[in-house]
């Protein structure tokens, strides 16, 4: 059964990180309304859902993606980049713990979030960033070979993390807009699309991707695509630089895309 762990928001989500974006206001109680339609459209298709404790003192834990790494049936738990996430960790590896997934860990001195992390089949894509460092890659590319993950890891400067500028569609095309897009060629397969809020899917099945509303025309190319879209809202965590991506960890049962 697949299943996703979130954290619901805390209520000081506005005083979240900003590496990229101006500081604007946030409304929490909107906030708290989108990230119920996010987690609906996960249990409309057939997710369980697991939510990890809530971090009321951590505005960024609804971004759980950045701690922790599934590789197969191997959970990577992170060391945040920002020293202001490292709390966030142990209540996902309870979580993780109590639902009887092995997990390894990423230690100091290496750090890595999870949003700089993109999988296709067996090809680990980490992305080099403000939070994601050459020790924390050094131990990722170990751990994944241990469940035969290839890890190539490949520059951020434009964007917060990886994956806040390349996502990929179920059958592995990554997709960018690309004027935030450090290395397009990086990418075997490379789609850009027409709107920065377009850049994040995330998998539902291999027919149906998840996506912010907030990219219209960038829905319209996935359904001349034959791609089921599902988009919902998601602005107050798009103001802290968040996306479809990184408001869950994606638990998929073996044999599915990434
Ligand atoms: C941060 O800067 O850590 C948060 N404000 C946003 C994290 C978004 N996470 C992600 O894209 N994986």
């Amino acid at each position: 059964m697949s299943r996703i762990l979130v954290r619901r928001p805390s209520p000081r989500l506005a005083d979240g990180e900003l590496a990229h974006l101006e500081r604007r206001p946030v409304d929490a109680q909107l906030a708290l309304r989108q990230w119920h339609g996010y987690v609906a459209a996960f249990a409309d298709r057939g997710w369980q859902v697991t939510e990890v404790t809530p971090l009321d003192e951590h505005p960024d834990g609804v971004f759980v993606e950045d701690t922790v790494v599934m590789l197969g049936d191997l959970a990577v738990l992170t060391a945040p980049g920002a020293p202001s996430r490292r709390g966030e960790v142990e209540s996902t590896a309870a979580a993780l713990a109590q639902l009887g997934i092995e997990t390894a860990r990423i230690t100091e001195p290496g750090h890595l979030d999870g949003g700089d992390v993109l999988k296709i089949g067996t090809t680990v894509y980490v992305g080099r960033s403000a939070r994601t460092d050459d020790e924390g890659i050094r131990q990722l590319v170990r751990l994944a070979a241990t469940r035969g993950r290839q890890v190539i890891a490949v520059p951020v400067r434009k964007v917060l993390h990886l994956k806040s500028g390349v996502t990929a569609l179920p059958d592995g095309t990554v997709i960018g807009y690309e004027p935030l897009v450090d290395e397009p060629d990086a990418f075997e397969k490379f789609l850009p699309v027409p709107e920065e809020h377009g850049t994040a899917v995330v998998a539902l099945d291999d027919e149906t991707v998840l996506m912010s509303a907030g990219a219209p025309r960038t829905a319209e190319l996935f359904a001349s695509r034959d791609l089921d879209v599902i988009a919902v809202p998601i602005s107050e965590f798009e103001k802290l630089e968040g996306c479809v991506t990184c408001l869950s960890v994606r638990i998929r049962q073996p044999g599915q895309s990434p």
